[in-house]
């Protein structure tokens, strides 16, 4: 048999993406990653004030919410050689830090968890043996047969009332489901704990930038000034109380983190470790860095190191240099869009071009001229390679940096399920790593919060540097990059200055270094990789797809940097 699969759209991601597979028997050859929807907002920042770009760019997800803002402003900063006060970079750090807590908490409950927990199989359970799971595998204070009953209850009642809702499109009791029933509850009950505590993770961006999503930003600091005489605030709103508040929030976030986010991921993970020998992808991972204990300008101090590995090989690091005009560039071979230079051009971003130029089907249409052009992403590549970025990348390159913490992470892990470190290499590892990377952070941010209020303590509460502020200070050309290491991985946005307006905006994004189309010489990009040699078991239920596609959580938003979810359709399977 040779068919095409198709799965359009994915669905528990964020944006359109669709996903081609080319079958040979049961098994996919090639497979094709497709963003099918754009709107273009590097386009919109053109002519504008530098120092409002923040505003524009950060609406290119409302997922990573923050993190485009982050981008923007950076970006500036850099073209300025604009210095921030350290305490904005710690409350930057703060928020960042708590982006990926909430991020990837909820991409594992939300977004990612129903690829492996059958959640009509929880109906099966027994509440006893469940509360004795739970005790066995973590410290988390919901673990009594009642707590597991009542949600089993509340389930029970849905599936007979035929109003699953959120649940209404699984593939529930598909044989890829391997948990015993008792698991499958545990996770179905923290799925909908996840959804409360998630409420209050979002409030740390609101005390700090004012709300949530899309917090306030500015170029040269943080908008938040600081008071911490009661009653004086004067407009302000971190105080006292908000720190306070701050610091309860952090200690949520890490006891969710380690007590039930940890446990599960490595419970779950125990019952499908073959998923840790397949999806493995391209083999080269990047990161920009981040998390600056001395200034952006310093990488060397960044938390997450740069850097470049190829060919999975941890004993050596390449260097990164965003700046390079033959390191980072993009291509248009398999994408809708041109270029001046030609479809077989690539531009590092400073001179970056945003025309869109489609000519696939009209839609509907049945499938896409994988051929030619098929993709609303452009395909980065760094020096002519593909590159995974993301929390595996992380992971990988704080490991090879030596980092304590990661090593005793990644080790303890592989050692409780009895793994070997390749095994990082794969859907399940992916998946994995970002756990890791979870509890890292977490426990950093901590470290950040104590620095920030021994600066307030000892009277330094400056979080804005005025000296560039005005225009007519700049140069008359400046060009910079804002890097930063969003959840999803590695993230650029590169601003060219002219007379005070941003002469050209370019963002390149992690879902497109991993979701991106083929290069010009054919090379796959990561999605497109881990999947080739999936064998499915039911095409009309393609859950494998689902699991390596989720693994990378896809934000299509961020990819094409769109905005406008028409999403009608649930889900569209079609095989031919
Ligand atoms: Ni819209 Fe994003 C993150 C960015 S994309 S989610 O994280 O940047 O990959
Ligand atoms: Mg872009």
């Amino acid at each position: 048999m040779s068919a095409r699969v198709v799965v359009d759209p994915i669905t528990r991601i964020e944006g359109h993406l669709r996903i081609e597979a080319q079958m040979n028997g049961g098994i996919i050859e090639q497979a094709y990653s497709s963003g099918t929807s754009v709107r273009g907002l590097e386009t919109i920042v053109q002519g504008r004030d530098p120092r409002e770009v923040w505003a524009f760019v950060q609406r290119i997800c409302g997922v990573c919410t923050l993190v485009h803002g982050i981008a923007g402003v950076r970006a500036v900063e850099d073209a300025l050689d604009y210095k921030i006060p350290p305490n904005a970079e710690l409350i930057r750090n703060l928020m960042i830090g708590s982006q990926y807590v909430h991020d990837h908490v909820m991409h594992f409950y939300h977004l990612h968890a129903l690829d492996w927990v059958d959640l009509l199989g929880s109906l099966q359970a027994d509440p006893k043996k469940t509360s004795e799971l739970a005790q066995s595998i973590g410290t988390y204070a919901k673990t009594s047969p009642g707590y597991f009953a009542d949600v089993q209850k509340r389930l029970k009642g849905f599936v007979e009332a035929g109003q699953l809702g959120i649940f209404a499109n699984g593939y529930w009791g598909h044989p890829a489901y391997k948990l015993p029933p008792e698991a499958n509850l545990m996770a179905v009950a923290h799925y909908l704990d996840a959804l409360a505590w998630q409420r209050n993770v979002a409030e740390l961006h609101a005390i700090f930038g004012g709300k949530n999503p899309h917090p306030n930003l500015c170029v040269g600091g943080m908008p938040c000034a600081i008071s911490l005489e009661s009653g004086k605030q004067a407009g302000t709103a971190l105080d006292v109380v908000g720190l306070e508040r701050v610091r309860n929030i952090i200690e949520q976030m890490h006891d969710f983190v380690h007590q039930v986010y940890v446990p599960d991921t490595i419970a779950i993970a125990s019952f499908y470790k073959d998923w840790f020998q397949k999806g493995e992808g391209v083999g080269n991972f990047m990161t920009y860095g981040d998390f600056p204990a001395k200034g952006y300008g310093d990488p060397e101090s960044y938390l997450i190191p740069t850097g470049v590995i190829l060919n999975r090989d941890l004993s050596h690091i390449e260097p990164v240099d965003l700046d390079a005009e033959a390191e980072i560039q993009e291509f248009v071979a398999h994408a809708w869009y041109d270029y001046k230079a030609g479809k077989d051009a690539g531009l590092h971003p400073y001179q970056g071009e945003t025309t869109f130029a489609y000519t696939g089907p009209e839609p509907p249409y049945q499938q896409l001229d994988v051929e030619n052009q098929y993709s609303w992403l452009k395909t980065p590549r760094w020096k002519g390679k593909p590159m995974e970025v993301g929390p595996l990348a992380r992971m990988l390159m704080l490991y090879a940096n030596g980092n304590e913490q990661a090593k005793t992470l990644v080790d303890s892990t592989l050692q409780q399920l009895d793994l070997p470190i390749e095994a990082l290499y794969s859907t399940m590892g992916r998946t994995a790593a970002r756990t890791l990377e979870t509890a890292l952070i977490v426990d950093e941010l901590q470290g950040w919060y104590d620095n920030l209020v021994a600066n307030i303590k000892s009277g330094d509460v400056k979080t804005f540097n005025e000296t560039l502020w005005d225009p007519e200070t700049w140069p008359k050309k400046a060009q910079g990059v804002g890097r930063m290491e969003a959840p999803r991985g590695a993230l650029g946005h590169w601003i060219v200055i002219e007379d005070g307006k941003v002469a050209n905006y370019q963002a390149v994004v992690p879902s497109t270094w991993n979701a991106g189309p083929r290069d010009a010489q054919e090379q796959e990009g990561p999605y497109e990789a881990a999947l080739a040699g999936h064998a499915l078991h039911d095409p009309q239920q393609p859950i494998e797809i689902l699991r390596t596609v989720h693994s990378f959580d896809p934000c299509i938003a961020c990819a094409v940097h769109i905005s406008d979810p028409d999403g009608e359709e649930v889900l569209n399977v079609q095989v031919q």
